[in-house]
């Protein structure tokens, strides 16, 4: 609002970063945790890291960002993370999945990679091209597809979680539930 009572018109500038706004799964409050992927194609896989982060009421947003085809976005979302408040980013991509090593190398926000499983090698070749960074780049490599997707965001929560208390509570209260829930499984 600006004078009061008078709506006060979005800025040019405002009105071009809402229409490059996220998105799939995105939670209202400022983003903590940016969950990115090469295609749309990855998304129902990365949809588990969403429902993982949302589960534990951590804020982020989802989009599509293409090391190979949108480098210059690639470049101008890694440069602002920081800047926007995003704390982690999660970066899935599959076949010469560049992504994460891409981003990584714009950022020193912690990035984990996803290898999305591909047609080709089954997520041999983005796996391999994830998690080989040479030395002063670092991507944390997560498993090939879903398990990854969960275990990226569960990462992310644990590095948030270091200064959030009741992050870590909840974490705590993640693990002891799967832990109940192994204990008392029965087979017959
Ligand atoms: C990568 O290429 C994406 O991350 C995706 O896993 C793969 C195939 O993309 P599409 O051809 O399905 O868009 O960049």
């Amino acid at each position: 609002m600006g004078r009061r009572g008078e709506k006060q018109k979005p800025s040019e500038s405002q009105q071009r970063s809402a229409s490059r706004r996220p998105r799939v799964g995105a939670s209202r409050a400022a983003p903590l945790v940016a969950v990115i992927m090469g295609s749309k194609s990855d998304w129902e896989t990365m949809r588990a890291a969403s429902a993982t982060l949302e589960q534990f009421g951590v804020a982020h947003e989802c989009r599509v960002i293409s090391a190979h085809r949108t480098p210059a976005l690639a470049s101008e979302f890694a440069v602002n993370a920081e800047s926007r408040g995003i704390e982690v980013i999660i970066a899935a991509a599959g076949g010469a999945a560049h992504l994460a090593g891409v981003i990584a190398a714009q950022t020193t926000l912690p990035v984990l990679g996803v290898p999305m499983e591909s047609d080709a090698l089954k997520g041999l070749d983005s796996l391999l091209s994830t998690v080989q960074m040479p030395a002063g780049i670092p991507v944390g490599t997560l498993a090939i597809g879903k398990a990854g997707a969960t275990n990226a965001a569960l990462f992310a929560i644990a590095i948030l979680a270091n200064r959030q208390l009741a992050l870590k509570q909840k974490l705590r209260d993640f693990r002891a539930a799967q832990e109940k829930k192994v204990r008392e499984t029965k087979l017959e």
